[in-house]
């Protein structure tokens, strides 16, 4: 029979973003429980035609839950996956929380499926896999295609993050900024401390002792894992821009094998969850915008890097909906798999 299901985190950007990709796609449940935490307890409200009400987020919530789709933050991961999982749940976490533990997969569909081999509703026991980070994911879409053709060596990243990546508060931060500077008032800075509306500042995530900030490193570690390539070269730097819901990526990449342009948009274009937008006679390429709500990841500018020899290097444009396929959409995908 259908599988009954949690959504801990309801409440949130993505929670929410999980009902209606469950919804679009007619995931099939049995019955499907609302978590969150003490504070959201007792909220009410409508999904597919019958009324919910929030639960708070117990040991207990998961009796009988097959699946758990998490995405409550990382302490909440790390206390309550666990749990659900010694109670039979297959817990998908969006969370950084257990992404480079070695014994859980962490899969991006059309890329590495076959990480989560074995895994499966019925197995009669849970098992935790992780939802990588959304930029990784945005990125490795439209890079993983070309790197199965020619195997990237090196990849250079540079990222332009929505708000959402922050949650539903720095979405709400961006528009009553835009307001406040609009009507020449002070901005109120809550979520971040630079100016976020008419600004771009560098990710908020804690700086590392190699300069590095977290975001930029889940990028190298995710890659890795992902591809199953301790080699490939990765480095990143990544930037908050005043975008609502999708980033934006310059992915540079250099290649083992030569590449040409014209062969790697055909691959593009072929690529499942990917739509190429590259059209340099009306100098229309990805945006934002375009590919918010929307559940493929956009590639354009796609080009030969001309500082590299012959066709070893190109560069490309990726943008993606942070909330869907950089969360939602990738951990819903993954659940589909486990039917
Ligand atoms: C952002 N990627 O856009 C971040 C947020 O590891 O899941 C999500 C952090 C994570 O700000």
């Amino acid at each position: 029979s259908a599988p009954s299901i949690a959504v801990v985190g309801v409440t949130g950007a993505v929670g929410q973003e999980f009902l209606s990709v469950l919804s679009d796609r007619d995931f099939p449940y049995r019955s499907i429980k609302m978590l969150a935490s003490k504070r959201s307890a007792g909220r009410r409200f409508t999904f597919e035609e019958k009324e919910y009400v929030v639960e708070e987020l117990t040991p207990e919530s998961f009796d009988g839950v097959d699946i758990a789709l998490f995405s409550a933050g990382g302490s909440i991961s790390r206390e309550f996956g666990p749990i659900a999982v010694d109670r039979g749940t297959i817990v998908v976490d969006n969370s950084s929380a257990f992404r480079m533990d070695e014994k859980v997969p962490l899969v991006i569909p059309e890329v590495n499926p076959e990480a989560m081999e074995g895994i499966k509703l019925g197995m009669g026991k849970g098992a935790l896999i992780a939802n990588p980070n959304c930029s990784t994911i945005i990125c490795l879409m439209a890079a993983t295609p070309l790197h199965r053709r020619a195997k990237v060596l090196r990849m250079v990243v540079s990222t332009y993050q929505a708000a959402s990546g922050a949650g539903a508060a720095a979405m709400e931060e961006l528009e009553q900024q835009t307001r406040e500077v609009l009507e020449g008032r002070p901005p109120t800075c809550k979520i971040f401390k630079e100016q976020y509306a008419f600004n771009l500042f560098s990710h908020n995530a804690s700086i590392l002792s190699n300069g590095y900030n977290e975001e930029e490193m889940k990028m190298v570690k995710e890659t890795r894992k992902i591809w199953n390539d301790k080699d490939v070269k990765v480095t990143a730097t990544c930037i908050r821009v005043p975008v609502m819901r999708a980033h934006a990526e310059s992915v540079n990449l250099q290649f083992e094998k030569p590449l040409d342009e014209d062969t790697a948009r055909d691959i593009l274009k072929n690529a499942p969850g990917v739509v190429v937008i590259d059209d340099r006679a009306a100098n229309h390429f990805p945006t934002p915008l375009e590919v918010s709500n929307r559940d493929d990841v956009a590639v354009g500018r796609i080009r030969r890097d001309l500082s590299q020899d012959g066709n070893q290097g190109l560069d490309i444009f990726v943008c993606g909906d942070q909330i869907r396929k950089g969360a939602a959409l990738n951990a819903v995908q993954i659940a589909e798999m486990l039917l």
